[in-house]
């Protein structure tokens, strides 16, 4: 059973600059389907929990400050492999080294903050998506 579902969000840079409607146009015409979508300024409660892995790395309280900043586009995704498919629309996480065609390597750059400011994330396996998809919209878990 290869259908899966990814949580996507759009940054508070990406959601700022007008760039959710093209990060969903990417997802559509690639063929995965919105399951759900949500515009939210997240809680340090809800960054803690999904940032967990990255607490005690250097670039952890610019990271949880920046996603505080204000609202991301919050979605869930569906489609066969669309986990490792959407890190692949995404891109490298260092938006100066994203390859053209990709959402971060197209709509990123740096902007004074290195990889932080990176338009999108994307689920990096299933156990990620299924306790990130649980954070994001407790409704669908389960
Ligand atoms: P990704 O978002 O590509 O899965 P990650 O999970 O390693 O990357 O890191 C989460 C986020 O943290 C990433 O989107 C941007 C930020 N980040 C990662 N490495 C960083 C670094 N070296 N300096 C600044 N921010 C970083
Ligand atoms: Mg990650």
């Amino acid at each position: 059973m290869t259908t899966e579902r990814s949580l996507v969000l759009v940054k508070p840079d990406g959601f700022g600059r007008g760039l959710t409607g093209e990060v969903l146009r990417r997802i559509e015409a690639k063929g995965y389907v919105l399951v759900a979508l949500r515009i939210t300024t997240p809680t340090a409660e809800m960054l803690a929990a999904h940032y967990a892995e990255h607490q005690g790395k250097p670039f952890y309280g610019e990271l949880v400050d920046f996603m505080s900043s204000g609202p991301v586009t919050a979605i869930v995704i569906e489609g066969n492999q669309c986990i490792p498919g959407f890190r692949s629309l995404a891109g490298a996480t260092d938006p100066t080294k994203a390859l053209p065609g990709t959402i971060r390597g197209d709509l990123g750059r740096d902007w004074g903050m290195g990889s932080t400011e990176n338009v999108v994330h994307g689920s990096d396996s299933p156990e990620s998506a299924v306790r990130e998809i649980a954070i994001w919209f407790p409704e669908l878990a389960g």
